[in-house]
């Protein structure tokens, strides 16, 4: 039986929790020493005056959007296409930079990594992603990853020597776009058999395949290679992604740190209807069986459910809908819709999926047209933050003097399959009226480098415990 559990519940007792550690800690803290209860040099203790590069930091943001297959502002950086082995190539070099150890896993995965003190102990990991849906902004992902970059250079700077080795992780594929499958890196690294097992037949639109489209990046081309991706549990003692908030509650409140304390869960769906089709003039109406017809009765019927749930945390969105052989004068013969559907409650969430399949079922013989089609391609858990690094995370804004916000996660990271090998916290940082996945999506030098200070404190912390 599935581990199934309200997410709202969860949320009070870790934020309690949370509230709870952070309110018997010493106001007074001031250095490194009372936070981490390790003896550190002198020369760490004055790492709350941490130094961000700010300018060199939006630079980089900056020529890093250059490299879309759409005009500015917006960006488009699709799983290897061109321009993302170009983004690859971009970042490893800022790795090298940076001094870290750079390698690449089988699916393009991308590690920088700089060596501690003491190589027995598990690494602390940050990291996040680089690809981009088409026609989006140039800080989804980016922040997590150059501002992670920055972070060690924060501490390199401070001269700050870590304990447990520090990871940056550029994740293949956060987004869904080329191939259907979301936090595709991530999710092989979290060990998903089924994943490795699809990947071996998978084709994007235009028939390429996953193989092919990894070799001409310059991976693996045998599917045999896919497994050796995965990671063991415990693999690291901590994982934190920093990321712009994609929403608008930070800047309406004025906070400049959000603490995640939970992801929802995410599904997606796809969704085939056929019909006859037909001429648009000469097929008389009640002799049709229209497929574009089933398909916007589903998605007014996904709207419906996802209200139905009663709860403004259930979401659902059909962001694809094609219609086939899409003429103005030919009846739709087939039509695809790709539905998104999330909550922070899991089984809320999947009442939800049942209800669209069941609608789908019986609009297709309303409309005496086959449903073709009604694969769930994913359907996950949400996932929790870890306390010990929520208390680092609040700690970090407290010695910062940054005002903090727990939150849950709306969006989806690799930080939720990240959560299923090592324990995960999330930093949020405002962005402009909580656009993402649009070209008016920003943040600014500001509250970025806020992010990158908190992180790389938290890092530090994490690096000694
Ligand atoms: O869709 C999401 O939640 C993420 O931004 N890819
Ligand atoms: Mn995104
Ligand atoms: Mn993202």
């Amino acid at each position: 039986m599935p581990l199934r559990f309200s997410l709202s519940s969860l949320i009070v007792l870790c934020s309690f929790t949370a509230i709870l550690a952070h309110n018997n800690e010493d106001p007074t803290i001031k250095t490194m020493e009372d936070f981490s209860g390790y003896p550190i040099h002198e020369s760490h203790s004055h790492l709350s005056s941490l130094s961000v590069d700010a300018q060199s930091l939006q630079k980089q943001i900056d020529e890093l959007s250059s490299f879309s297959d759409t005009p500015a502002p917006s960006v488009t950086r699709v799983l290897y296409t061109e321009k993302d082995v170009l983004a690859r190539r971009f970042i490893k070099n800022l790795m090298g930079l940076s001094g870290l150890s750079v390698r690449e896993d089988a699916v393009g995965n991308i590690f920088g990594r700089w060596e501690g003190s003491n190589p027995e102990l598990s690494a602390v990991a940050t990291g996040s992603h680089i690809d981009a849906i088409p026609y989006s902004g140039k800080y989804d992902g980016v922040v997590g990853v150059l501002g992670a970059i920055e972070a060690i250079n924060v501490l390199t700077r401070s001269g700050f020597k870590p304990k447990r080795s520090l990871e940056v992780i550029m994740f293949t594929s956060e987004e869904p776009t080329r191939f259907g499958i979301s936090c595709l890196g991530s999710r092989l690294m979290a060990g998903s058999e089924t994943l490795a097992e699809a990947l071996k037949t998978t084709v994007d639109g235009q028939n390429i395949s996953f193989l092919d489209a990894s070799q001409s990046a310059g991976y693996t081309k045998d599917h045999n290679d896919i497994s050796s991706v995965f990671l063991k549990k415990g693999s690291y003692s901590a994982f934190v992604e920093l990321h712009i908030e994609q929403g608008p509650l930070l800047e309406e409140e004025g906070i400049p740190i959000g603490i995640v304390t939970a992801i929802a869960a995410p599904a997606s769906i796809k969704v085939e209807f056929q019909g006859n089709g037909g001429h648009a003039g000469a097929v008389l109406m009640p002799n049709r069986n229209d497929a574009g017809l089933a398909a916007a009765e589903l998605a007014l019927a996904v709207e419906r459910h996802v209200l139905e749930s009663g709860s403004i945390d259930t979401v659902g969105t059909v962001g694809i809908l094609e219609l086939h052989p899409g003429a103005i004068n030919s009846i739709p013969s087939k039509s695809h819709l790709e539905i998104d559907t999330r909550d922070i409650d899991e089984e809320r969430r999947n009442t939800v999926i049942e209800k669209i399949h069941q609608s789908a079922i019986s609009i297709a013989r309303k409309r005496r047209v086959t449903l073709s089609e009604f694969k769930i391609v994913n359907q996950d858990p949400p996932a929790l933050s870890e306390k010990s690094i929520l208390d680092a995370m609040v700690a970090s804004s407290k010695e910062l003097n940054l005002t903090h916000k727990l939150m849950i996660s709306r969006a989806y990271h690799d930080s939720l399959f990240m959560a299923r090998i090592s324990p995960m916290g999330m930093i949020f940082i405002p962005c402009y009226k909580g656009y993402s996945h649009k070209p008016e999506e920003y943040s600014s030098t500001e509250d970025i480098s806020n992010g990158v200070k908190v992180l790389a404190l938290t890092l530090a912390k994490l690096s000694l415990q």
